[in-house]
């Protein structure tokens, strides 16, 4: 029986949701449209099935074709990163930051990571999460000076704090992390590092980003951002982390695997293996970096001046508008992006100061410079007045016209 006709009311919306998609411009950075063989594969039947264990070493039988597909997904992991070991089983970036501070440090200890306020995630120290609230967090900032990391000042943190663990990676941070330099100092205070690429996962596999993986003794990432798989996480480490990492996972946070998803992040992984998906990673930074220099010409203040990656923080206080405003008007005009706190914020994270704009799932739907050009305009004459509900749904209007022109689930449903 057809999701239609068994319940009408969530296929209305699962309907609707599609159409939203669709027919909106998706700039939120962590973001991005899946092919339909990944969708394919996260709603086939490998969802009836439990596999708690590992490939070959299961709790449960009839395991065999999901061994295989296991051990596929491990080592496209291990050869798209070039890691010696990859644990796929994380559901999430959270479980994966998780496993690896089960695995890696005793309850109380310190880890040492980016604040949320600038840029890093929620699962690198903050108070509000099991992170910070298990463990001894102490947060490092970007400089005030250049809006940048400023390693000097995170040695001299490291070197005071004594931290069991150091976390680089983050969520809002539009430059190049030097993963050798967070190493280094890894190295002279006697820490582990992790590295939490969520965000440049995909843009480090095609060389537009250095890699961690020599340098970070674990390294962690989703699989549905840059990566364009399902949603889902990844823990890469050495060798000699592996037994670790593997029983931190299960049994230690998490229980059965979710073979469906499991099954998608190999596909993903593949796909991520192509010539296709470099040049697609060279389009989503070219395309932020085309958006950025259009919204400067139009008097934005850009966070740290420019972007080397897949997004930006756009500094509104120039404008006379929070970051609070600037989403509810640009998301009533189809444009999806969301508030973001600056560094050095002095708003709260519900009102924010500015917002952050990220390229993958545009670039997924072939759009380039030219578009961005586009794009750009249709952002500042929203944010120019962002109380007229007229200019709002003319906006609407030009990126729905925008979007059918770069058409994507509307090839595979009918909407
Ligand atoms: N919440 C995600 C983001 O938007 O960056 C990170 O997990």
């Amino acid at each position: 029986m057809k999701l239609e006709q068994s319940d009408s009311e969530i296929y209305g919306l699962v309907k609707k949701e599609i159409e939203r998609e669709e027919y909106s411009l998706i700039m939120i950075a962590s973001e991005n449209y899946v092919f339909e063989d990944i969708l394919e594969t996260q709603g086939c039947v490998l969802t009836n099935k439990y596999a708690e264990g590992y490939p070959f070493k299961r709790y449960y039988s009839g395991c065999y074709y999901l061994d295989k597909i296991e051990e596929i997904a491990i080592e496209r992991a291990k050869k798209l990163f070039n890691a010696e070991h990859a644990n796929v089983q994380p559901h999430s970036g959270s479980s994966a930051n998780m496993a690896v501070y089960y695995a890696a440090l005793n309850i109380g200890d310190t880890i040492l990571g980016m604040d949320i306020d600038h840029g890093g995630h929620l699962t690198h120290g903050a108070k509000v999460s099991f992170s910070g609230k298990f463990y001894r967090t102490v947060g490092y900032k970007v400089s005030q000076k250049d809006e940048m990391l400023d390693y000097d000042e995170i040695r001299d943190i490291a070197k005071k704090e004594k931290p069991k663990l150091i976390v680089t990676g983050a969520s809002a941070y539009s430059r190049i992390i030097d993963f050798k330099k967070f190493r280094e100092i890894a190295d002279e205070v006697g820490a582990y590092l992790m590295a939490d690429i969520a965000h440049i996962a995909g843009l480090i596999v095609s060389g537009y980003h250095p890699s961690p993986v020599e340098y970070a003794h674990f390294v962690t990432t989703t699989t549905h951002k840059t990566l364009r798989g399902p949603r889902g996480g990844l823990i890469l480490c050495k060798q000699e982390f592996a037994k670790k990492i593997d029983s931190a996972v299960f049994p230690g946070i998490q229980g059965g695997p979710l073979m469906h998803v499991i099954a998608a992040k190999a596909v993903a992984l593949k796909n991520a293996m192509t010539n296709e998906f470099k040049e697609y990673s060279r389009q989503i930074i070219a395309n932020a970096q085309y958006l950025c220099k259009k919204m400067m010409e139009r008097g934005y203040r850009i966070v740290s001046g420019g972007t080397d990656n897949h997004l930006f923080l756009v500094d509104l206080t120039n404008k006379g508008i929070t970051g609070k405003i600037a989403q509810e008007a640009l998301e009533k005009s189809g444009i999806m992006i969301n508030k973001n706190l600056i560094p050095f914020d002095t708003k709260s994270p519900m009102i924010a100061s500015g917002i952050r704009v990220g390229t993958p799932a545009i670039t997924t739907r072939g759009m380039k410079e030219k578009e961005m050009e586009i794009i750009a305009e249709l952002i500042d004459k929203v944010l120019k007045d962002p109380e007229n509900e007229k200019i709002q749904q003319e906006v609407k209007e030009e990126v729905k016209k925008l979007c059918l022109s770069f058409p994507f689930y509307s090839k595979i449903y009918k909407i």
